[in-house]
């Protein structure tokens, strides 16, 4: 089963949270999510009993392990900005996540890593996501290679 590191705000802001709990719960037929905690409610409100270092060097870990890298990108977050970006270095097939309802603009320098093959940057509605996922996980296993530049 593949390894999935899906990215969601925290410090960047907990409005998305449940929604990200319905994204991880769809990967689940994609392959094992490793930071499931990220959809959990209570991660933002009670403080974590591993100190930023561990978080950041665990997460690094998964990351590396993962195959795929999902990110919900409409809540602007550092820390996925630098998770992606640390996964694009790392050459893993990776899926944004764009709400059009969110009332923001992507960053270009999340927009413009689009590539239609090892990166993908999606505008969704919720109700798109299954045939979204579906897609992407299938042209994956199709064999289209990561890292391709992002032109
Ligand atoms: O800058 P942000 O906090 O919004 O970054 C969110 C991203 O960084 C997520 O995709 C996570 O993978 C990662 N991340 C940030 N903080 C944590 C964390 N504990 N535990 C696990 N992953 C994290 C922070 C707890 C704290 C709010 C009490």
């Amino acid at each position: 089963m593949a390894d999935i590191y899906f990215c969601g705000s925290i410090r960047g802001g907990r409005q998305d949270a449940e929604l990200y709990a319905r994204v991880i719960k769809m990967l689940g037929e994609y392959g094992q999510v490793l930071t499931e905690h990220v959809g959990h409610k209570e991660i933002g409100e009670k403080g974590d009993d591993m100190d930023e270092r561990e978080i950041h060097d665990r997460n690094m870990k998964w990351l590396d392990q993962a195959e795929f890298v999902v990110a919900e990108v409409s809540q602007p977050s550092l820390g996925v900005g630098y998770e992606i970006g640390q996964a694009v270095n790392m050459e893993k097939r990776i899926l944004c996540l764009f709400r059009e309802s969110c009332g923001r603009s992507l960053s270009c320098m999340i927009r413009g890593l689009h590539n239609d093959q090892s990166v993908v940057v999606k505008d969704y509605k919720e109700a798109d996501l299954p045939a979204i996922l579906k897609e992407f996980f299938s042209e994956a296993n199709n064999g289209v290679e990561a890292s391709q530049p992002c032109v």
